[in-house]
């Protein structure tokens, strides 16, 4: 057997057995690359006589010709089969059900802020914020509480320093507000304030209020009375009632601590809401504003007694406690 056709045979059997393109391409530069197998054969030309050289030479080039060939045959072969692997892997089936996608919704006290900022936004109040980690002055001095007053016991917080404190209410707008604006004013707000409280089912140390005041020209507990009725009759529905009952806050005179009663809930009992008063003069003259001319009303209340009202929740630490076997419950209100 000749050179030629032992190289041919060694050929065949390779390129039949690749199993891969990857393997056919190399096989392709093993034998008909420019270093390859068949050159170094041609090489050998030169050692044989000179009548043998061109027949040597077609020899080798059609076995080089049918080696071509046969490769770009198998190619084909094995690309098919290749591509129909790659779809086999890649196949989607598409009557599969789809992953349910999991789709957040709104913490219950967000809930119930959305609502009061549509209620108070829809009166007229424009919405205002003040910072939770507050000073000390707008806290308390700003307020009309005298150095060293028990109130202020009530309302023990966390200080930071001797400058800032963790507000304890959101009346600390009040001051801020007062600084920067003229009236006719009509603002609120609603957010997080902390004291340090015996935590229980009704007491927090870290809780929700909402904010609200009027000062203009004439206004007095009409207006007060009128204003938080609407309120609550907008959160609660149309048959609540509310009870004023005189109360002390520095910031207020005369000062009222506020519930409500629906025949839906408690069997209609009182809950107290939070506290109200005309805005004491004391504060306006601070801050500059004409107590001949101008008087205002303030209210305050706990966001937290509102679902608390509306839903029968009877322990206000489940809002903070992040068990969605609890805040499941609100999702269709979102
Ligand atoms: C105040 O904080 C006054 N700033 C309210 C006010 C505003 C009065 C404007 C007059 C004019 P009080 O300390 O009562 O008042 O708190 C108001 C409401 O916040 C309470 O009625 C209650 O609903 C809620 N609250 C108070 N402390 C807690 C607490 N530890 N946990 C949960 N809610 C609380």
């Amino acid at each position: 057997m000749d050179l030629i056709e032992q190289l041919e045979r060694e050929a065949t059997s390779e390129v039949q057995a690749a199993d891969s393109t990857a393997t056919l391409r190399e096989l392709e530069i093993k034998f008909l690359g420019k270093s390859g197998l068949y050159t170094g054969l041609l090489r050998q030309i030169g050692q044989l006589p000179a009548e043998e050289k061109p027949k040597f030479g077609a020899k080798v080039n059609e076995a080089k010709a049918r080696l071509q060939a046969m490769i770009e045959e198998r190619s084909a072969d094995l690309k098919s089969g290749e591509r129909s692997a790659q779809f086999e892997a890649e196949r989607i089936d598409v009557t599969m059900p789809g992953r349910p996608l999991r789709v957040g919704y709104e913490h219950v006290l967000q809930l119930t802020t959305n609502k009061i900022k549509r209620v108070l936004g829809g009166m007229g109040f424009v919405y205002k914020e003040s910072p939770e980690l507050e000073e000390f002055r707008y806290n308390f001095d700003a307020l009309n509480y005298p150095p060293d007053h028990p109130a202020m016991d009530e309302q023990d917080t966390f200080y930071v320093d001797d400058q800032y404190v963790l507000r304890t209410q959101c009346t600390d707008l009040q001051g801020r507000t007062f600084e920067t604006s003229r009236p006719p004013l009509r603002v609120f707000t609603v957010g997080r304030t902390y004291r340090n409280e015996a935590v229980d089912r009704t007491h927090s140390h870290t809780f929700h209020q909402v904010d609200c005041f009027m000062v203009d020209e004439g206004i007095s507990m009409a207006h007060l009375k009128g204003t938080l009725g609407a309120f609550a009759r907008a959160m609660f529905g149309d048959d609540v009632k509310i009870r004023f009952r005189p109360d002390f806050f520095p910031f207020v005179e005369p000062g009222v601590d506020y519930a409500i009663s629906t025949p839906k809930l408690f069997n209609g009992r009182w809950v107290e809401l939070g506290g109200a008063g005309l805005i004491h003069p004391n504060i306006l003259e601070n801050y500059g504003i004409d107590t001949e001319r101008y008087s205002g009303f303030a209210f305050g209340l706990g966001v937290e007694r509102i679902p608390m009202m509306a839903y029968g929740v009877d322990d206000l630490r489940q809002f903070l406690e992040n068990d969605l076997r609890f805040l499941e419950q609100f999702r269709a209100m979102a």
